[in-house]
């Protein structure tokens, strides 16, 4: 018999960052990596949106722990997983959420608004587990999950700076793993499908034809919810998947697999 069983599942005992969590993906995420039995600590841009944040998860049964800190200013990224070593401990789990999109035609697109995306989509998910990895390699394992996208792969009329910045993740994300797969840490990504959430909205608007569009290029035939998250990000910060690394885990109802459907005849 082989000594595989189900608690290669848990978190107990875990410490879990995950950014820009205090609504969507990243609190959905959060919860689950909690109830599978990680410590949850947080943090987002200002003390408002923190402070929802754990009203949110405390009426969830939760004792998160939630810090104001823009991922992309690297000394206070610094500042913030010391004060998280000291005060709770090693992070073991760093889900870098946290993420903002402009949809902006090109040509009509200014590189400052370009940097912007790239800078919290992008440099930002590298200072952050640039922070964090040197403690992981001390401690002997780490998981790192950096949250992806369709936009990863494709791309679409007005999110140049999105799918540059997602395309760009997902190669730091191979990048990590080829640099400290050998210190036992596994760093892969998620990418969401087309997710019910505040980014989304004005696309699911009454009478916006995206919305439409969206549901026919999806074989599962419905926007995704941020539960549909919470599976496949729990086996990635598990014990489980400790022979995963460098890959893109897409939870996307089947879009990448499906040229759409075809045209009535
Ligand atoms: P969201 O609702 O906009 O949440 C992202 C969170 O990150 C917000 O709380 C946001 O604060 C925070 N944030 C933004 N800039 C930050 C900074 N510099 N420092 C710290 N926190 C910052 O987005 P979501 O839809 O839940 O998406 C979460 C992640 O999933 C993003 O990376 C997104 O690109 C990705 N994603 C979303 C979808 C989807 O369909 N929704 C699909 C694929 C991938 P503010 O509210 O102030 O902006
Ligand atoms: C868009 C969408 C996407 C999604 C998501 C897809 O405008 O095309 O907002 O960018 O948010 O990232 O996976």
């Amino acid at each position: 018999m082989n000594d595989f069983n189900m608690n290669n599942f848990s978190l107990e005992g875990k410490v879990a960052l995950v950014t820009g969590a205090s609504y969507g993906i990243g609190y959905a995420i959060a919860s689950g990596l909690a109830k599978a039995g990680a410590t949850i600590i947080f943090n987002d841009i200002n003390e408002e949106l923190v402070d929802k944040g754990i009203n949110a998860y405390k009426a969830d049964g939760i004792d998160a722990k939630g810090y104001v800190c823009d991922v992309t200013d690297e000394d206070a990224v610094q500042a913030l997983v010391k004060k998280i070593e000291e005060e709770v401990g090693v992070i073991d789990i760093l889900v870098n959420n946290a993420g903002i999109i402009k949809r902006i035609p090109m040509i009509e697109m200014t590189a400052a608004d370009f940097r912007k995306v790239i800078d919290v989509d992008l440099n930002a998910p590298f200072i952050v587990s640039k922070a964090v990895i040197p403690s992981m390699i001390k401690k002997g394992h780490g998981k790192i999950i950096n949250i992806c996208s369709m936009m990863s792969e494709l791309g679409r009329e007005t999110v140049s700076a999105y799918a540059s910045a997602k395309g760009g993740l997902k190669m730091l994300t191979k990048n990590i793993c080829a640099e400290y797969g050998e210190s036992n840490i596994q760093c892969n990504g998620i990418g969401p499908g087309y997710i019910e959430t505040p980014q989304t909205a004005p696309l699911r608007v009454e009478g916006n034809p995206f919305n439409d569009f969206i549901i026919s290029k999806t074989p599962a035939a419905r926007w995704g919810t941020t539960n549909d998250l919470i599976g496949p990000t729990v086996f990635l910060a598990s014990d489980a998947s400790n022979f995963v690394n460098g890959h893109i885990l897409y939870v996307d109802g089947g879009i990448l697999a499906s040229i759409g459907k075809q045209p009535e005849a």
